[in-house]
């Protein structure tokens, strides 16, 4: 067997480093991860063997495992959730601060000592495809090996990226402990002028997966408004047409809005017949570059999904279904006595001997000594699985050059006011819809239902910086892109008297994204009115599907006293986000409100 404590670099720096964590967490060894299929399986072994993780059923699930996380880390916890930069004002109104050195200090701490027993694993990983000049290097020290093997999943790694990096000091330290689990000394600390993450008591998903939302949205973006990029939390897709052409989308949603089911959108039998087919690039994050064509061109920085498990299934889903059905690890769902895994809201039924996501036996209607149902996987359960096994994964996933953005969606969960689609009448309006981003509570959510939550450019927990900077920086972007795409909103989400959902969604949300297209290029019937440009009645394609006249009213209807309170809302919001605010902005929200007095 290969010996995998030999070092796979002679790069000083990262050995340097290696050392000095090493010192600190005082490992038994130090394993390297070169990415080959021999390295994962004895560690799948070795971790079976302990019981980190569970071998599924070999027929049912090939290739596939199951892990159940501590009861207490079961989500990102934003509020252990750190910024340390030199200065307090360039976090931000919207992140938690602290000071880099006393961060250093506080988190050693935890750090000290922290690997005693276990091994310490070098992650070697690129976010983007390997040497692509949108890509970043990085390398996570970790003492788990569930972590390694989803890394494996959701990056690329090994040995490779190594040589890619040569002699270089430009990648990004990351450094997860498990250390105790302790919830109270749980500490995610990014170091952005560190180029550095520190990561310790936690063994969740984006607590740990350092790559994913630390590197790829926290630390890219601080790095890519000094270089002149973006690095934002949307999906990807890309929309063949009947006649062989494909154009590229970027879309941002706040959380709960389907991010995931639009990536892998399945066309409508009505479209499909006529010849139109989805691409998928990527579910969550997109780093996006100006190039001298004048477009803002991207790559999807992840190669793989961790998705949300409850509520998938071959009518929500099918493609992640199909996707989720080998190679993947399966967090904190339901575990059958068979080997098969089940989750509210998937096919078929529960397994008849069964565990739930804390290890008790479980079956569905189970109540709890209130009467209150006891569901059987978390909330908030996962599936790791490769973005390749996507039926839709797009043939440029790994073009070193990404593919060109057509056109910029907003999207948000409004029950009334925001119609299914418009667009912005300009780069800043554009901006300025992103930045006034917003989803209402639903029942489902704790809090108060219809609540309104800001979450410009779903960036809230992820902007790296000061928000007001961000918005500057995505100002000046449309000034550095000579054809920058076009800004839309859409809202899947309305809801008419009774209550119900105005629009089928799902599939046949390809008809919004169809009028989005067609108006990018100049074409496609639209009416102004004081939010923006809306489809006129008969703009979009509804082949194959019925919708009353007076739903389609409804959906398009834009109501100018409640947009009035709108705008009133949203400049709280503004005044929160501190001096930084750029004029730009202010401007945009006087013009809604002139538009709206005088249309
Ligand atoms: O845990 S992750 O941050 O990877 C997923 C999410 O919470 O959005
Ligand atoms: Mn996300």
């Amino acid at each position: 067997m290969t010996d995998w404590t030999q070092p796979l670099s002679t790069n000083r720096h990262l050995a340097t480093w290696i050392e000095e964590m090493a010192a600190l967490c005082l490992p038994d060894q130090i394993v390297w991860i070169d990415g080959s299929d021999e390295q994962r399986d004895a560690l799948r072994e070795e971790a079976c063997r302990t019981g980190e993780i569970t071998a599924l059923n070999p027929e049912k699930h090939p290739d596939s495992y199951y892990h159940r996380t501590h009861p207490l880390d079961v989500a990102r916890t934003e509020d252990k959730t750190f910024i340390c930069c030199r200065r307090e004002a360039d976090a931000g109104a919207t992140n938690n601060w602290k000071n880099p050195e006393e961060a250093y200090t506080e988190a050693a701490n935890f750090f000290r000592a922290s690997m005693r027993g276990r091994t310490m694993y070098v992650v070697p990983f690129s976010m983007g495809p390997i040497g692509s000049p949108f890509s970043k290097v990085g390398v996570e020290l970790t003492d788990s090996i569930y972590v390694v093997l989803n890394m494996l999943i959701m990056c690329r790694t090994g040995k490779q990226v190594l040589d890619t990096l040569g002699s270089s000091n430009d990648f990004t330290r990351c450094l997860h402990s498990k250390a105790s689990l302790d919830p109270e000394k749980r500490r995610i600390l990014h170091f952005p002028e560190d180029n550095t993450i520190w990561s310790v008591n936690s063994g969740y998903g984006g607590n740990v997966l350092l790559g994913k939302k630390c590197l790829a949205l926290r630390i890219a973006s601080w790095m890519a408004r000094q270089e002149g990029w973006l690095a934002e939390h949307m999906l990807i897709l890309g929309i063949e047409e009947p006649n062989g052409r494909i154009e590229y989308v970027a879309a941002a949603f706040p959380s709960a809005c389907g991010k995931t089911n639009l990536a892998m959108l399945i066309p409508p039998e009505g479209l499909k017949s006529k010849g139109y087919r989805i691409w998928t690039i990527g579910d969550d994050i997109a780093w996006i570059r100006p190039d001298t064509d004048g477009r803002l061109w991207a790559v999807n920085p992840e190669y793989g999904f961790f998705g949300v498990a409850p509520g998938t299934n071959s009518k929500t889903n099918p493609s992640m279904m199909t996707t989720m059905a080998k190679n993947t690890i399966f967090t904190n769902v339901v575990l059958g006595k068979d080997g098969t895994v089940w989750w509210e809201g998937c096919d078929g039924d529960a397994p008849a001997d069964a565990l739930d996501w804390l290890g008790r036996p479980w079956h569905p209607g189970m109540k709890d000594k209130d009467g209150k149902e006891i569901l059987g996987a978390h909330g908030n359960s996962r599936a790791t699985s490769p973005l390749r096994q996507c039926p839709s994964a797009s043939f440029r996933l790994d073009h070193h050059h990404g593919v060109p953005i057509s056109a910029f969606i907003f999207g948000g969960r409004r029950n009334a006011l925001a119609p299914l689609v418009y667009e912005s009448y300009g780069w800043s309006h554009g901006v300025f819809v992103g930045a006034s981003m917003a989803s209402e509570r639903t029942s489902a959510q704790y809090g108060k239902q219809g609540e309104v939550r800001r979450d410009p450019f779903a960036m809230l927990p992820f902007c790296g910086y000061n928000m007001a900077d961000y918005f500057k920086h995505w100002i000046n972007i449309g000034r550095i892109a000579k054809h920058p795409p076009k800004v839309f909103h859409v809202n899947w989400f309305r809801r008419g008297k009774d209550n119900s959902f105005l629009w089928p969604g799902y599939g046949e949300n390809l008809r919004v994204l169809e009028w989005v297209l067609q108006r990018a290029r100049g074409e496609g019937e639209a009416r102004e009115t004081p939010i923006g440009y809306v489809p006129t009645d008969s703009a979009l394609d509804m082949t194959g599907l019925e919708l009353a006249p007076d739903i389609m009213d409804e959906l398009l209807r834009v109501d100018n006293d409640a947009w009035k309170e709108e705008a009133a809302d949203i400049e709280k919001f503004f005044d929160s986000l501190g001096p930084h605010m750029p004029w730009e902005l202010r401007n945009e929200l006087e013009g809604l409100r002139h538009r709206l007095n005088g249309m």
